[in-house]
């Protein structure tokens, strides 16, 4: 047998014999590592004449790749093993609650978009989300919003001091409309969406901030009418309060981008001093009408402005505050405390991450 030989079956002997991961690495280092022994021999191939290295390059090299071959198998063996032992020994029991621990929790806005989406989804509405920088066509011009309307004045939108690619002025969306005008212009009909998303306006006091949470509903269908928005928002909001008594009243009102408009109020009375929504305004208690919502059926001038033929495709749609929302639901009296970041205030109000709403269990329990 050739030194070769020789050198090959006891490296070969020793690697299947290794026994872990790390007398593999000293076998390696010591063989084909940089100070090896096969190393070793490799280098005085340089040394030698040409019709030496004629027979001892094949051979040498052949050594080195069946020791390389050999401690790559044996390494997958060795790490397919360890892999076994572990998973043998390792249990995780996912069923077991979370930990006491410090935990963190779902701020109320987010918790009442999940209610809202949930409702909605339940009358075949899907959620759309949009950009909340947008362009002054579709937050303003496709909405049939004038040029000279108050809205879009300096102190009421926030604006970007430089133009997008199209030239259009940019600002912060002061409502989710542009989001309605971006699935108007990109889905066929029929469309039933709901908006939800932060908004902005240039105006703080005590019910006021420069940011809120806006959700806004739109239906785009043949044939149809103010019913159809009558019912799905008292659908909506007795699925949302929890109870039947909810009892709307739609009030002829004024926006560009709807015609007719409604504004809708929802009957309150006073329990321990504080409106709650429901009862009735017959009944002989003290109460009152709460404006809730904006809507009305869609300006024919902004489905076209959005490539639709309002001779076919008419539509409703509907804009409410959801920081209200939260606040009417829930309890809270102050807007500004939702975005002050005091973490009294988020421990006392804040839901339970794994509480996620079902209307089974009730969308609010
Ligand atoms: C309110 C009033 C409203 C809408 C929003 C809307 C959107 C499109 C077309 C037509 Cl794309 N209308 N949205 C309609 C009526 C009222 O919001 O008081 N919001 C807080």
């Amino acid at each position: 047998m050739s030194d070769t030989e020789k050198l090959q079956e006891e490296a070969l002997t020793a690697i299947v014999g290794a026994d872990s991961l790390d007398a593999l690495e000293t076998l390696r280092v010591g063989y084909i590592g940089k100070q090896g022994s096969i190393s070793g021999l490799m280098k005085t191939l340089g040394k030698m004449t040409p019709e030496e290295k004629q027979v001892q390059g094949p051979l040498l090299n052949g050594l080195r790749s069946a020791v390389a071959d050999a401690i790559a198998a044996k390494k997958s063996e060795l790490e397919t093993d360890a892999l076994n032992a572990q998973l043998a020994s390792e249990k995780l029991d996912m069923s077991l609650p979370a930990p006491d621990a410090p935990h963190g929790s779902i701020h109320p806005v987010s918790q009442v978009m999940e209610e809202l989406a949930e409702i909605f989804a339940d009358m075949g509405f899907a959620v759309a989300e949009g950009p909340e920088i947008e362009d002054d066509w579709r937050n303003f011009s496709a909405l049939n919003i004038p040029e000279t309307h108050p809205a879009r004045a300096m102190h009421d939108t926030f604006y970007f001091p430089d133009k997008d690619a199209e030239g259009r002025d940019m600002l912060l969306r002061t409502h989710t409309s542009p989001v309605q005008i971006r699935t108007m212009t990109t889905q066929e009909p029929p469309i039933r969406i709901i908006a939800p998303g932060r908004t902005f306006r240039s105006d703080s006091d005590a019910t006021h901030t420069p940011m809120f949470h806006q959700v806004e509903g739109l239906v785009i269908d043949k044939d149809i009418h103010l019913g159809h928005l009558k019912w799905t928002l008292e659908t909506f909001l007795k699925a949302y309060f929890e109870r039947e008594d909810i009892h709307l009243r739609l009030r002829p009102s004024y926006f560009p981008f709807t015609e007719p408009s409604a504004e809708v109020d929802a009957w309150y009375t006073l329990e321990k001093g504080r409106r709650v929504l429901g009862g009735h305004p017959d009944d002989a208690n003290e109460g009152g009408w709460m404006e809730l919502l904006g809507s009305g059926m869609v300006h024919p001038k902004v489905i076209a402005n959005c490539g639709l033929d309002p001779d076919v495709w008419q539509g409703f749609a509907f804009g409410c505050g959801i920081d209200r929302l939260a606040m009417l639901k829930y309890g809270m009296d102050d807007l500004r405390a939702f975005f002050d970041g005091d973490l009294r205030w988020i421990n006392h109000y804040g839901f339970d991450a794994l509480d996620v709403p079902t209307l089974s269990k009730g969308v609010g329990a």
